[in-house]
């Protein structure tokens, strides 16, 4: 390969910027932390079982769920990696109840940063693949320190948005609004690589993923819909379509952005008044939505674009239907004449 083929994150991320006149380079030195940050995050998931890191603390989060160590790790490592650059106001983390404020000391900018600094931890113990994902906006107030209505924001509002897959290799994908790209990180020289430009999912897939223990608590629709997914039909031609549900939404999203097909977490209808979500909008709907939809694809409740939705609550939760565009339209058909 010439020496000019070779991309590295932050090439990619300044000639980005260069052909938008109007920014400032701050952007750019915002996710020039994060990368810092997530080549952290990925030394400790490489090594955690030598490391002996593994484990639960014992501690609950915010959610009543137990914590485990690699997530505290890898929410300080975020945290203390953006504190201090000068280009946040505030933070929020899927693990930290209320928003982070930047200390006293370090200066305030205009951008915020939420994100879920390890997801699908559940699955670390048996080497399952985990992810970091996150969400940039510029701040509504405009000076001093970020406030809760800075974060309580619709989709569409993200300037960037991105993931990072702790996989076989670790791969960072983001968009700042000019379609999604891949890197995968070399750690020989420990750089982010430009290997996937301009993502395109494809318009439909043949791959469905979710978790079909919930069948019981689907509503009508997303039963219908399953269920026909898996049916046969000489007469279009259709075969039925192939589950994988790795239960780590990094991955199940990364594998269906490359392959095409569709991810859904619906709502459990157990209570039929009382529907209940799963996923948080502001640290994993709304930025793989952003992701998804620079790449060609769509992302919905069943009935609402999940980019149109106005966080009421930091922790807010939705249902999540995400990826292929035709796949998703079909889904939202069901859902509506459920
Ligand atoms: P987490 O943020 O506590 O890790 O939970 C989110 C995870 C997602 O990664 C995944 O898509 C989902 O929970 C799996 O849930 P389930 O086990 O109910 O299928
Ligand atoms: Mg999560």
């Amino acid at each position: 390969m010439s020496g000019s083929k070779i991309i590295t994150v932050q090439r990619h991320i300044i000639e980005q910027e260069r052909d938008h006149p109007e920014a400032t380079g701050e952007l750019t030195g915002l996710l020039w932390d994060l990368t810092i940050a997530a080549k952290i995050i990925s030394r400790e998931v490489n090594r955690a079982g030598l490391a002996d890191i593994l484990g639960l603390t014992g501690q609950e989060n915010i959610h009543g769920e137990e914590v485990k160590k690699l997530d505290e790790y890898a929410n300080d490592v975020i945290i203390k990696s953006m504190d201090h650059g000068g280009h946040l106001c505030v933070m929020a983390s899927e693990e930290n109840e209320d928003i982070i404020p930047i200390p006293d000391q370090y200066p305030k900018g205009k951008y915020m940063l939420m994100f879920d600094p390890l997801d699908g931890s559940s699955n670390i113990d048996a080497n399952v693949s985990v992810g970091t994902i996150f969400s940039i906006y510029r701040r509504k107030t405009t000076a001093g320190n970020g406030t809760l209505e800075d974060c309580l924001r619709k989709g569409v509002e993200q300037v960037a948005a991105g993931y990072i897959v702790y996989g076989s290799s670790t791969m960072l994908v983001y968009t700042a609004g000019h379609g999604s790209h891949g890197f995968t990180l070399d750690p020989g020289i420990g750089e982010f690589l430009l290997s996937h430009k301009n993502i395109q999912i494809p318009s439909r897939g043949k791959i469905y993923s979710i978790n079909e223990g919930n069948t019981n608590t689907w509503d009508e629709g997303t039963r219908k819909y399953i269920n026909d997914l898996k049916k046969v039909t000489p007469e279009t031609g259709q075969k039925p379509y192939s589950l994988r549900y790795i239960g780590s939404l990094v991955a199940d999203f990364h594998r269906t952005l490359l392959y095409g097909g569709i991810f859904l977490y619906p709502a459990d209808y157990k209570d039929p008044n009382k529907p209940k979500s799963k996923l948080r909008l502001l640290y994993e709907a709304a930025p793989l939505a952003f992701i998804v939809e620079q790449a060609g694809g769509k992302a919905s409740t069943g009935d609402t674009a999940i980019m149109e939705i106005k966080a009421e609550q930091l922790h807010q939760k939705t249902p999540l239907i995400i990826g292929s565009k035709e796949d998703v339209e079909k889904y939202e058909g069901y859902f509506k004449n459920k």
